[in-house]
């Protein structure tokens, strides 16, 4: 909307909200004020109660190509410690509660792969260009790349693309299973993402928010704690109408027509 300078956000389908970065100058940097819209955008789109699934994207040239490099230039120690620096593009994976597909074409490089990292679920083109440069900048990843690199595709893997700076394409996103799918063309990609929004979609949000928190738990639980939590969250749905009415359309052979109570 006519809201937000450096993103653009729609509902393309119903129940569907998009966060399209919109910075072509820059090729979707994430400087400051970006990261500020995003997260604004994101926690309405979490708030409304027309949208159960989100898509973030940016262009078929650049999803983003990193933290805005001039903008780091200047930036020193003491400010960087005391304002917090990029703490606030962890309210993506703490405050969102509703999925979110990542749907990358082009560049995501440096704070552009972690942006695409921190979402739900990942969907690239086969053309995509990922990698983490930071260390040709003098730097290393800021924003959780050294911890979901590592986790989704292993560490000998990640240490070589961290160390070396080396970019790498959707395809070995895909064959490394950090990109859930990966897709010929941009436009397939977003009919793609798409498509699975509305899959989503049309369940019950009650449910697919306990999924997401429950998957979720899985990276910072050890597993005996992770699957107690799952069954705690499991008996919990019972409480819900949703699961009644599912398990009866189930048995009436009809289509369940979701409260999201
Ligand atoms: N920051 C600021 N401006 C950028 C960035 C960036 N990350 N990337 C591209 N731009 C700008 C360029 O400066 C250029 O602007 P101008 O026209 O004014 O010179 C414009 O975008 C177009 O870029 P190019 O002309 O370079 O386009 P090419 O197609 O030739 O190259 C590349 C595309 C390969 C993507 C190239 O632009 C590039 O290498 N960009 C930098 C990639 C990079 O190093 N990213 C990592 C940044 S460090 C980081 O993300 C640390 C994360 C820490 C945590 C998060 C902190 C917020």
């Amino acid at each position: 909307g006519r809201r937000y300078e450096y993103i653009q956000v729609s509902e393309p389908k119903p129940g569907v909200g998009q966060v399209t970065l919109n910075r072509p100058k820059a090729l979707n940097a994430l400087c400051t004020p970006l990261i500020k819209e995003l997260n604004q955008a994101l926690g309405e789109l979490n708030a409304s109660d027309s949208v159960s699934a989100i898509i973030l994207t940016g262009s078929q040239r650049a999803f983003a190509a990193g933290a805005d490099i001039k903008e780091m230039q200047p930036l020193t120690f003491s400010k960087a410690y005391t304002t917090s620096f990029i703490e606030e593009w962890s309210n993506l994976t703490t405050q969102v509660k509703k999925p979110i597909i990542a749907a990358v074409s082009g560049h995501a490089l440096g704070g552009g792969c972690e942006l695409a990292m921190m979402c739900d679920i990942l969907y690239c083109t086969e053309g995509a260009n990922f990698g983490q440069p930071e260390i040709k900048l003098g730097t290393i990843p800021g924003a959780g790349g050294s911890q979901r690199l590592t986790r989704a595709i292993g560490k000998s893997r990640a240490m070589e693309l961290i160390l070396t700076g080396k970019p790498f394409s959707g395809v070995e996103a895909g064959q490394w299973g950090l990109a859930a799918r990966t897709f010929a063309t941009y436009e397939e990609l977003m009919e793609g993402a798409l498509k699975t929004a509305e899959t989503i979609a049309g369940y019950s949000r009650v449910a697919v928010q306990a999924c997401k928190e429950v998957v979720n738990k899985s990276q910072d639980l050890p597993l005996r704690d992770g699957v107690e939590f799952e069954r705690r969250v499991f008996h919990s749905l019972f409480g819900s109408q949703d699961q009644k009415i599912g398990m009866k359309a189930f048995a009436e052979k009809k289509k369940a027509e979701w409260t999201h109570e």
